[in-house]
């Protein structure tokens, strides 16, 4: 899938977000040399491969200008790639993709799995790369309103895989898709931990699979004292249990905001499973 990349361990995506508003680390790297020192940083305790995001998707994020995404995520991809870092691009745009992978990106993660813009699968089919293709029904403004599933895991497959037929019919590879379930994105918390418990259904629909459960909002419900839910940066040690249950379920690539723990819980799942095989 990535050439040079790990392929006997689940790898570790570090991630750069160069927005004010993440909820985990916006505001902390809007700044190009901040965000590659930050992303250099990442590749040191870890991360195989560094995802720069410059648009928010937390819930009730509204959209920036295309060309403000650009102008945020660019200087830190090309800052990174000149580093020798390996970078994804975090967009849901076609226009930011087709520009990312020409500064040296590898990898298209769409959150909106193809959806938001028509012109993304045509894009990732041109260059011929890996792209993650996520579990989306609408923009951030108003996803939580879209939380209703007959059969939560079978409708999420369901609508994936209507994804790769857009994929492969836009002449997408079939070896370059990449699912993620999409933990939090039209998805409660009990909806969440229900994805977790069947991540069986995700790996088992063919394609390598993606998950990025770090510090996200049901975590710190899950760790919450009384009303107050446990702060999005004393949220890691939640997230490399998860980091570690996935990579024992077959997930492909965990995405967390701080490698460190997670790279060794990924290598000590793979050492295991060396032993049990
Ligand atoms: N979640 C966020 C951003 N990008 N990409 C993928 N593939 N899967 C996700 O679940 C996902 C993502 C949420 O925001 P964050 O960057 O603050 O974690």
């Amino acid at each position: 899938m990535l050439p040079g990349l790990a392929t006997d361990r689940c790898l570790v995506m570090g991630v750069v977000n160069v927005t004010p508003d993440s909820f985990s680390d916006g505001g902390k790297w809007l700044d190009a040399a901040t965000a590659i020192r930050h992303g250099v940083e990442l590749a040191k305790s870890g991360a195989d491969l560094v995802d720069v995001g410059g648009e928010s998707t937390r819930p009730g994020a509204i959209r920036i200008d295309p060309e403000e995404e650009l102008r945020r995520v660019l200087p830190v991809i090309e800052g990174l790639v000149s580093e020798g870092v390996r970078v994804s691009v975090d967009t849901m745009r076609a226009v930011t993709a087709r520009r990312a992978l020409a500064a040296g990106a590898e990898l298209l993660n769409d959150v909106s799995g193809g959806r938001a813009d028509p012109d993304m699968m045509a894009v990732a089919a041109a260059a011929n790369c890996p792209i993650v293709l996520m579990h989306w029904r609408e923009h951030s403004a108003v996803m939580q309103r879209h939380t209703d599933y007959d059969d939560l895991i079978a409708d999420i497959a369901g609508e994936l895989m209507q994804q790769v037929d857009v994929a492969l019919a836009a002449g997408v590879a079939r070896e370059r898709i990449i699912l993620d379930p999409g933990l939090g994105f039209s998805k409660t918390g009990d909806q969440n931990w229900a994805v977790l418990a069947n991540l069986h259904a995700f790996t088992e629909l063919g394609f390598p699979v993606m998950l990025a459960a770090s510090r996200k909002r049901f975590l710190g419900e899950l760790l919450a004292v009384g009303d107050d839910l446990r702060p999005t940066d004393e949220r890691e040690a939640a997230t490399t249990a998860i980091s570690a249950l996935a990579a024992a379920a077959g997930v492909w690539c965990v995405r967390v905001h701080e490698p460190t723990a997670t790279a060794d819980a990924v290598r000590v799942v793979a050492r295991l499973a060396q032993e049990q095989a």
